[in-house]
């Protein structure tokens, strides 16, 4: 497998890449055809769409969204929504197949209870990327976010607290689970643009599930 310049793994296939951040190797290899199952029924309810910057650039990923809110963003900003905008419609409910996986991947991680409510789903087609960004529409950064590859390789830049810190490369592949915590959940990331290849699950895709907690855990 092409190493990306990872530092020293334990011998389960979790490969620390901070202290507050681990990858989990193939956790979820077994149950992958059910998350792309349960991925693609969840579109038949609210399509993947390229969603607008607020500077109004569309962005490259197509996303979608399960659970009791949804992230999405437009001219007015970036936010999480209980309604798809495109259909009106609550977002789908989350499978249970999504809970469990995000709830055992958070405690492997050292991060248990992690109860997400939200399921967003970015979909890259061949050439799709992620510029470098923070993740802080949440409520509480306490929450980790957990994440989940489907299909096609992608390149995924690590960065530190600043912008201006220079990326790690890590390749994230079909049935890795990543979980961002404490010290590393506000740090910079970004995806390299996706090359050209077929997945014999998912065709010329790359999709990823990132499990969130937006609302607060007690209404504040
Ligand atoms: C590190 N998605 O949806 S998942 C995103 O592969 C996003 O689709 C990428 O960044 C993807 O916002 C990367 C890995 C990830 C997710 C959230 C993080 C890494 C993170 C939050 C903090 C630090
Ligand atoms: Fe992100």
């Amino acid at each position: 497998m092409l190493n990306l310049g990872e530092r020293p793994h334990k011998s389960n296939g979790q490969v620390v890449l901070n202290k507050d951040a681990v990858c989990l190797r193939g956790f979820a290899a077994a149950i992958a055809e059910e998350l792309f199952l349960a991925t693609i029924d969840i579109a038949k309810t609210t399509p993947f769409r390229q969603m607008f910057t607020p500077g109004g650039k569309p962005m490259s990923a197509f996303m979608t969204n399960s659970g009791e809110l949804g992230w999405i963003s437009d001219r007015r900003g970036y936010r999480y929504a209980k309604t798809d905008p495109e259909t009106g419609l609550a977002w789908p409910p989350m499978p249970q197949v999504f809970r469990d996986v995000a709830t055992r991947a958070a405690a492997a991680g050292g991060f248990a209870p992690f109860e997400p409510d939200v399921a967003l789903i970015n979909r890259y087609d061949i050439g799709a990327r992620m510029s470098l960004h923070q993740d802080r529409d949440e409520s509480d950064f306490t929450q980790p976010i957990v994440s989940v590859s489907l299909g096609l390789p992608a390149v995924f830049l690590w960065g530190g607290a600043l912008r201006s810190e220079k990326p790690k490369r890590i390749e994230l592949l079909h049935g890795d689970v990543v979980v961002w915590g404490g010290a590393s959940r506000l740090n910079f990331h970004g995806i390299h643009p996706i090359a050209p290849n077929e997945h014999p699950l998912t065709g010329q895709f790359r999709y990823n599930l990132t499990f969130r907690r937006a609302s607060p855990l007690r209404p504040a």
